[in-house]
C-alpha cells in the first residue's frame, strides 16, 4: 500500500509552501516531518498554518523512468524564444510562434493551460486555475528542500508520459529562478538557462494536447489524479 502525503504553508492565508510525496506505509512518519520541517524553513518566511495530508492511495502506482535530460547554451530571453520555437516547428505545430507568445502571456495560474494544438483551444475547465499535474514523486526520495530542477523533471516527466500530451513548456514564477524547460518524449528535458530576466515574477507552464474533447477528461484524471513513481533521477549521486 502507498500514501500521498501532501503539504500546504500558509501565513495570513497566503500560500507559501507546498509539496508532496508518495511514500510506502513505513515511510509515512519521515515524509511527514520532513515535509514539515520544510515548510518551518521555507525562504518565503515561517508560516502560521501548515496543513499535512496523508491518503492511501486506491489506484494502481505508474512507475516510468525520468526523461534524459539535455542542457543546451542559451544565453538570453530571446534565444531562448527562439530556440523553443524551433523545437515546435519540428514537432510539426504551425502555430509554433504563437505557442511561444501564449508561454510569455499568461499569468498567475496555479495550474498548467491546456492547449489543443491543432484549434489552439484552451482546454482548462478552470482557466484562471489551469490544470495542476498531482501525485507524482521520485521512488526512494528522501526528501530535502525544494530542488526547482529535481521536482520539475518528476512533473515533466509525469506529464510527457501521458498519451494525449506531445510536450510542454514552463517558466518558473520564482523571481530570480531564470531556468525553464521544454519537455516532450522524443526530446526529453531540455534545460533552458536564461528564459526570462532576473527580477521578473511572471511564469507559467504549458501542457501541448493533441487529441479529440472526449479525450479531456481522461487526460485531466491522469495529469491529476493517477499516482506516478520516478523511478531514480540522472545524476543521483550528484548534489544537485
Ligand atoms: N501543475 C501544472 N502547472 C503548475 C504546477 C503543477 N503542479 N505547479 C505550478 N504550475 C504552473 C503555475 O502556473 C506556475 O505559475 C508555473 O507553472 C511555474 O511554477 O531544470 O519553479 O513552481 O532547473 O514556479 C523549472 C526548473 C522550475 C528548470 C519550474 O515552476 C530546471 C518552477 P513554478
Ligand atoms: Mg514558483
Amino acid at each position: 500500500m502507498h500514501y500521498a502525503v501532501k503539504m500546504r504553508a500558509e501565513r495570513d492565508a497566503r500560500h507559501i509552501s507546498g509539496a508532496e510525496r508518495i511514500v510506502g506505509a513505513s515511510d509515512v512518519d519521515s515524509a511527514v516531518s520532513s515535509l514539515v520541517e520544510r515548510a518551518r524553513s521555507h525562504p518565503n518566511g515561517s508560516p502560521d498554518t501548515i496543513t499535512v495530508t496523508v491518503q492511501e492511495l486506491c489506484r494502481p502506482l505508474l512507475r516510468i523512468p525520468p526523461l534524459p535530460v539535455s542542457e543546451p547554451a542559451i544565453t538570453c530571453p530571446e534565444e531562448a524564444r527562439a530556440f523553443l520555437a524551433q523545437e515546435l516547428s519540428a514537432m510539426g505545430l504551425a502555430t509554433a510562434e504563437k505557442i511561444v507568445t501564449l508561454l510569455y502571456t499568461v499569468r498567475a495560474m496555479r495550474g498548467a493551460v491546456l492547449l489543443n494544438v491543432d484549434t489552439m483551444e484552451r482546454m482548462e475547465p478552470d482557466k484562471q486555475r489551469g490544470v495542476r499535474a498531482t501525485c507524482m514523486d521520485y521512488e526512494g526520495n528522501a526528501g530535502g528542500p525544494k530542488n526547482h530542477f529535481r521536482e520539475a523533471l518528476c512533473l515533466a516527466s509525469k506529464v510527457s508520459a501521458c498519451p494525449c500530451i506531445l510536450g510542454e513548456l514552463c517558466i518558473s514564477d520564482d523571481e530570480h529562478y531564470t531556468t525553464g524547460y521544454f519537455a516532450s518524449r522524443s526530446r526529453g528535458y531540455v534545460r533552458i538557462a536564461n528564459i526570462k530576466e532576473a527580477g521578473t515574477d511572471f511564469g507559467g507552464r504549458v501542457f501541448l494536447f493533441k487529441g479529440t474533447s472526449a479525450d479531456v477528461p481522461a487526460c485531466i484524471d491522469y495529469l491529476e489524479s493517477q499516482p506516478v513513481l520516478v523511478e531514480g533521477f540522472p545524476g543521483r549521486d550528484n548534489a544537485f
